[in-house]
């Protein structure tokens, strides 16, 4: 009895539960670059050679280690241009008469996955995704019965399961489960940001970025100066890189934004982690390493930890948890269509343009300028969720439905009414120049609210609390807002509301 083992683009990783019980000898692997999986939304080009290429380099490393390999490459002209047409064909061509593969990340590809056993006239087996710590029926048993979910609680609980930063009597290491009061310096350019980790393109990513430019040229951003890995080896030297060099600063400066620097410490091993390159726990275990061999500091390794055991964890139980009906939360009834500048960049902004340049030259931007930029904007705006959810998903090179929706539905925009976040991350101007340099160079004046020079996020922000109102006041997270801006006379609260609206019928112009 053949199977057909069906890997995914985002499953490069060699134990993976579907190879898992497989037989070298009698199942044949299938992988496949397709046009609906490569078009389903506007891929930024960057991601599209990370994929295929990683892709590539995968299937020829099963091959050298036994494994059949059926490989189909991306031409438009392919007659099959759906995993499903690819493995029907397979069934044909071989005769399996079973598909075998590990579930998938983003509920659109699960719909179709279960529906294969009818269609293709095969038992189809799914086998779970082990890549994650926690099971998603785990996750589902602790948020029962919960109003709202936090994310600290369940982290807690992933690291007394993992057992990671926890001493041997089942206390937090450093004796805090937290640091993250320690993590919010701005960067003025001391210590310098370490250059981040490069690969060359090889033959096989060459070829790719040849074959992206040439068939995907209408999509977002650019293939030059494509430098990651795209292997298991090279990613896990980019995982030695960050380690050595940037993760000794990453606590202190990960709240930073800087005019000049586009990855300042972070680690960018997303993209990695996502696709399977990288395992998180082993991820995880090499940054706890470092501080128990002295060469990173508590709040650091802990911070680090946290983004991968705690949310990245939680965003992906909530995921399964709450969809389908999680994509089409919209609590705070936003209407407005994204502003046309998100895909050009071209804004007087500078804190926006940095970021949206950034993010089209780089399939990346830091955590900051996703959360306080670019999405607080958005939710000052008013944009509708599905909008903003559409550019994230393009935009970024780790970027899948899982944890792009609930980051950017639930943490950025609110539109959840709360469950994932207990306040929404608002903020005017002034938190942008706290944070980052950019405002000494921008068109606008982050010190003044109204005007044609005022920092549009100051009236915008104003704007919010006022339109939400029924929405927030009793938020005990946001009282003090409130207070604040009740407290304003109500000419300067009217003249407030009535250059964000001036603003908000003109957002293509700023
Ligand atoms: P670092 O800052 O070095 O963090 C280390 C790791 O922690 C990351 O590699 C990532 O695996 C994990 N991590 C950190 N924060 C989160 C988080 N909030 N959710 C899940 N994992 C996290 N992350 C994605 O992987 N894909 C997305 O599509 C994505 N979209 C986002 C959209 C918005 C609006 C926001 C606010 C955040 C989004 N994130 C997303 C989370 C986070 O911004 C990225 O994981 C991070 O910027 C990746 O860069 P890094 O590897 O340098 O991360
Ligand atoms: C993201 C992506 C892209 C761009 N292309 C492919 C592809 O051609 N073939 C494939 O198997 N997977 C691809 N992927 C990853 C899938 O879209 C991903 O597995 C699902 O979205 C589930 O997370």
């Amino acid at each position: 009895m053949a199977n057909l083992i069906l890997i995914l683009g985002d499953q490069l990783t060699d134990t993976l539960s579907a190879l898992e019980d497989a037989d070298r000898q009698r199942d044949r692997v299938v992988m496949a670059e397709v046009h609906d999986e490569a078009s389903y939304t506007n891929h930024h080009k960057k991601k599209l050679v990370l994929l295929f290429s990683a892709m590539r380099h995968f299937a020829r490393r099963l091959e050298a280690d036994g494994w059949t390999v059926h490989y189909q490459r991306y031409h438009p002209d392919n007659p099959h241009q759906s995993l499903e047409a690819v493995l029907a064909d397979q069934l044909a061509a071989t005769g399996a008469d079973m598909i075998i593969t590990t579930e998938c990340g983003e509920w659109r590809l699960h719909e179709q996955i279960s529906q294969w056993h009818e269609r293709l006239g095969v038992p189809v087996e799914i086998c779970p995704d082990t890549r994650f710590i926690a099971r998603k029926d785990e996750f589902a048993d602790w948020a029962k019965g919960k109003k709202q979910l936090r994310m600290e609680f369940f982290y807690r609980e992933m690291r007394k399961k993992t057992g990671l930063l926890m001493t041997a009597d089942g206390t937090p290491e450093g004796g805090q489960w937290n640091f993250d009061a320690d993590n919010r310096k701005k960067w003025t350019g001391k210590p310098p940001a370490p250059a981040p980790f490069r690969v060359e393109p090889d033959e096989v990513t060459r070829e790719v970025i040849a074959l992206v430019d040439e068939h995907f040229g209408d999509h977002f951003g650019t293939t030059e100066d494509f430098h990651f890995a795209v292997t298991a080896d090279d990613a896990q030297a980019a995982l030695v890189h960050f380690i050595d060099y940037a993760l000794p600063c990453f606590g202190d400066y990960q709240d930073a934004i800087s005019d000049t620097e586009d990855w300042l410490f972070h680690s960018i091993l997303s993209p990695y982690i996502n696709c399977g390159l990288l395992d998180p726990l082993a991820v995880c275990e090499a940054a706890a390493q470092a501080w128990y061999s002295g060469r990173a500091p508590i709040n650091a390794v802990e911070g680090f930890i946290r983004q991968i055991l705690g949310w990245r964890e939680f965003v992906r139980g909530i995921y399964w948890l709450l969809m389908p009906g999680y994509a089409k939360e919209n609590r705070l009834g936003n209407t407005r269509d994204l502003p046309w500048f998100y895909w050009t960049g071209d804004t007087r902004m500078r804190c926006m343009h940095k970021a949206i340049d950034a993010t089209r030259r780089n399939a990346y931007a830091h955590h900051i300028q996703r959360l306080m930029v670019t999405g607080n904007f958005a939710l000052l705006a008013g944009v509708r969720p599905e909008a903003i959810c559409d550019w994230y998903l393009a935009v970024y090179a780790d970027a899948y439905d899982w944890v792009e929706l609930p980051n950017v539905l639930g943490m950025v925009m609110h539109a959840d009414g709360g469950y994932l976040g207990s306040k929404p991350y608002a903020a005017s101007g002034k938190y942008i120049q706290r944070m980052s340099d950019h405002c000494a160079g921008c068109h606008y004046n982050v010190s003044e609210a109204t005007g044609e020079k005022a920092c549009p996020f100051n009236s915008l922000y104003w704007h919010f609390i006022d339109r939400h109102r029924a929405d927030f006041a009793k938020n005990p997270r946001m009282t003090m807002m409130y207070r604040n801006w009740d407290r304003q006379s109500a000419d300067k609260r009217e003249g407030l509301i009535r250059h964000a609206e001036h603003l908000l019928e003109r957002l293509e112009q700023l």
